[in-house]
């Protein structure tokens, strides 16, 4: 089945926006930058990368008759939140497990942000004592199974979207539009940098991208900080979705980069790198991007850039995924 084939459920504006990063460009000194921002990509409760996977795993929750969508992530998961909002849009109900992945101290942290949207869309949310990973949770099977057994149709949704048969299909999509924007706008991006955790964002792309006839770099920024496990599931994700959409051809390894370098030693928790590219890009550019993810991507490009291996006369598309709700839960890193 070729991509257009899969139905797909509008949860989008559109397209979503591509500009330029002008300021930040200039004071890099080279490489144009310039943005696809996800983070306002719809208008369900602030969108997200989420939110564009979720349109393809909509029209199968809709064909099981689900009554619940079920899902998965940590206190400050972006994903959640996105989950309860695309059940609020559809009049389901959802039940969300929000494990402590990250070992964050503030006080609020499981009062403001996305657990605070997700609470006022009406979703029912279960704090969890569990740590970091992406695979099969106990405290998931039991809300599965309450639900079952109180008569109701749970759709499970794993962590991120990304370990689901349609998970890489949303980003998939987004190469097809980026390929569309770029000749409306006489441009070609040779370099797309994004960041990578659940894996199904850059493995999405990575398959969307194979199926263009004019390569390009695909460059996955680890913010798990376990980068085996990142590289396996992009892996794993990226050669799944590709045969899932008739690629006709394995994808070579070179195809599949995920770098490490940029993520501190845990998972949610900014370094010094992470809270330097917040500055730069909100002070030249006013744009927003999140300690967890975006600002270590965004740290990534900027190295990149730096030292050479992103050269002076690239157009760089930096993925902007959204996240920025759970800023409100790191107060403590900008203090007065
Ligand atoms: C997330 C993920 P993938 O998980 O598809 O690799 O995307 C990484 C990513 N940027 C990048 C933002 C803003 C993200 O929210 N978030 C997860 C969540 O629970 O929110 C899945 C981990």
């Amino acid at each position: 089945m070729a991509l257009s084939d899969f139905s797909r459920y509008p949860l989008l504006f559109g397209p979503s926006p591509v500009h330029p990063l002008e300021r930040l460009t200039e004071h890099l000194g080279g490489a144009r930058i310039w943005a696809k921002r996800e983070d306002c990509n719809s208008g369900l409760a602030f969108g997200g990368n989420k939110t564009r996977k979720l349109e393809y795993l909509v029209p199968d929750a809709l064909a099981q008759g689900a009554t619940h969508l079920v899902s998965i992530g940590g206190v400050q998961s972006n994903h959640t939140r996105q989950v309860a909002a695309v059940a609020a849009k559809l009049g389901l109900k959802a039940r969300l497990v929000q494990e402590s992945w990250v070992d964050w101290p503030d006080s609020v942290n499981d009062r403001v942000g996305n657990i605070l949207l997700s609470r006022i869309m009406g979703a029912e949310v279960e704090l969890v004592q569990a740590g970091f990973g992406i695979g099969f949770k106990e405290s998931w099977e039991n809300a599965l199974e309450e639900i079952r057994s109180a008569g109701g149709v749970p759709y499970a949704i794993p962590a991120g979207a990304s370990d689901h048969r349609l998970g890489g299909l949303g980003f998939a999509n987004w190469a097809d539009e980026v390929a569309q924007q770029e000749a409306e706008l006489g441009i070609f991006f040779d370099t797309i940098i994004v960041c990578s955790v659940t894996g199904s964002t850059h493995a999405g792309m990575i398959a969307g991208f194979a199926g263009q006839s004019r390569p390009r770099r695909v460059l996955g920024i680890d913010a798990s900080a376990k980068i085996d496990e990142t590289r396996a599931q992009v892996e794993k994700i990226a050669r799944n979705t590709a045969e899932l959409i008739d690629l006709g051809r394995e994808l070579r390894d070179d195809e599949i980069t995920v770098l490490e370098g940029w993520a501190g030693d845990y998972y949610g928790i900014p370094v010094q790198s992470t809270l330097d590219a917040m500055r730069l890009t909100g002070g030249l550019e006013g744009v927003i991007i999140d300690p967890v993810y975006e600002g270590k991507s965004m740290a990534g490009l900027i190295d990149l850039v730096r030292t050479g291996v992103i050269d002076r006369d690239s157009d760089v598309l930096y993925a902007h995924l959204g996240g920025q709700p759970a800023i409100n839960a790191y107060s403590a890193l900008f203090p007065r």
